[in-house]
């Protein structure tokens, strides 16, 4: 237990059970509204959940009718540039947290999923949804862009010119028109959501616990210096995983019984 589930946050409801760490955005009144605040909690929660050797998955979702629906408007406006150059670094320090944690980070997405909160789903590992959630990414009716790498992940999740669309138009779209996309990976009734969650979260914790660790830095890394490079460490980290659990996995398929981690 990294943490004492009676530790104060102000923004978040933290649990862990069964190897697997669950983050609540807990602001129901202002729809979970990504405030400055709220960002520094989940970032130092991240910060001490990836160095955790009993955590294997976390789950991230959001209190009442919403993930997140957006940064905090009311907190935003009338900061100076300066003000909103820092507000940025702050939600692309989180945002890049999230993307690299050894982790698999799931995103349960139960509602409103908007702007900065869309940007906070584009980071996860992949998404699970309610049948009620909603996405958009809804900047330039505010007369902004994204400022938390939503501009770029968005064209990675949904293409090319899906994200142009909706970038342009502000247009909001159905957890169905998501999966279509691909930007989710599976639609549930709001009740099983977490439940689904949970049992995907249980899948992956029964995995190799090394290899599953592997794969962030691997993908990540061609995302962000290319095909070479990303093969290049795929290689690296293939032949590291016979120094440690493959041999086990491999042993145990053999032998017919389950591997002993
Ligand atoms: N910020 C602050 N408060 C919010 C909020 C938000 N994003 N979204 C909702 N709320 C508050 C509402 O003001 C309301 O508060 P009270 O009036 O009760 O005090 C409460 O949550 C409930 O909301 P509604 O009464 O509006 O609830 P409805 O069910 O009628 O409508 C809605 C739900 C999601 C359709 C609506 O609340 C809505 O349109 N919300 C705003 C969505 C939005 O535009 N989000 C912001 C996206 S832009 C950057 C950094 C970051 C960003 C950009 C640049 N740089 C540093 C450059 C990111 C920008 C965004 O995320």
């Amino acid at each position: 237990m990294i943490r004492n589930q009676l530790d104060y946050f102000m923004y978040l409801t933290y649990t862990e059970n069964d190897a697997i760490a669950t983050i609540v955005f807990s602001r129901p009144k202002a729809l979970n509204a990504l405030c400055t605040a709220m960002l520094t909690e989940l970032k130092a929660l991240l910060e001490e959940i990836q160095h955790s050797e009993t955590i294997k998955v976390v789950i991230l979702t959001g209190e009442g009718k919403a993930f997140i629906a957006g940064a905090d408007i009311a907190e935003m406006k009338g900061k100076t540039e300066s003000e909103a150059m820092d507000f940025s670094k702050l939600g692309h320090s989180v945002m890049n947290l999230i993307e690299n944690m050894p982790q698999p980070v799931i995103g349960a997405l139960n509602g409103f999923t908007l702007g900065g909160g869309l940007e906070v789903a584009l980071s996860c590992s992949f998404l699970l949804a309610s049948d009620t959630a909603r996405f958009s990414a809804p900047e330039v009716n505010l007369g902004l862009i994204p400022g938390f790498g939503g501009s770029q992940r968005l064209v990675r999740a949904i293409g090319l010119n899906n994200a142009r669309y909706y970038l342009y138009t502000a247009s909001m779209f159905n957890a169905e028109e998501a999966f279509r996309m691909g930007l989710i990976q599976g639609i549930f009734p709001g009740e099983e959501l977490m439940d689904k969650a949970r049992e995907i979260a249980k899948l992956i914790a029964s995995k190799g616990p090394t290899a599953i660790k592997s794969l962030a830095p691997v993908i990540n890394s061609g995302l962000s210096d290319g095909f070479e490079k990303g093969c290049e460490t795929e290689q690296q980290m293939f032949a590291s995983l016979f120094n440690s659990e493959a041999q086990e996995g491999m042993d145990a398929f053999l032998e017919k019984r389950k591997p002993r981690w």
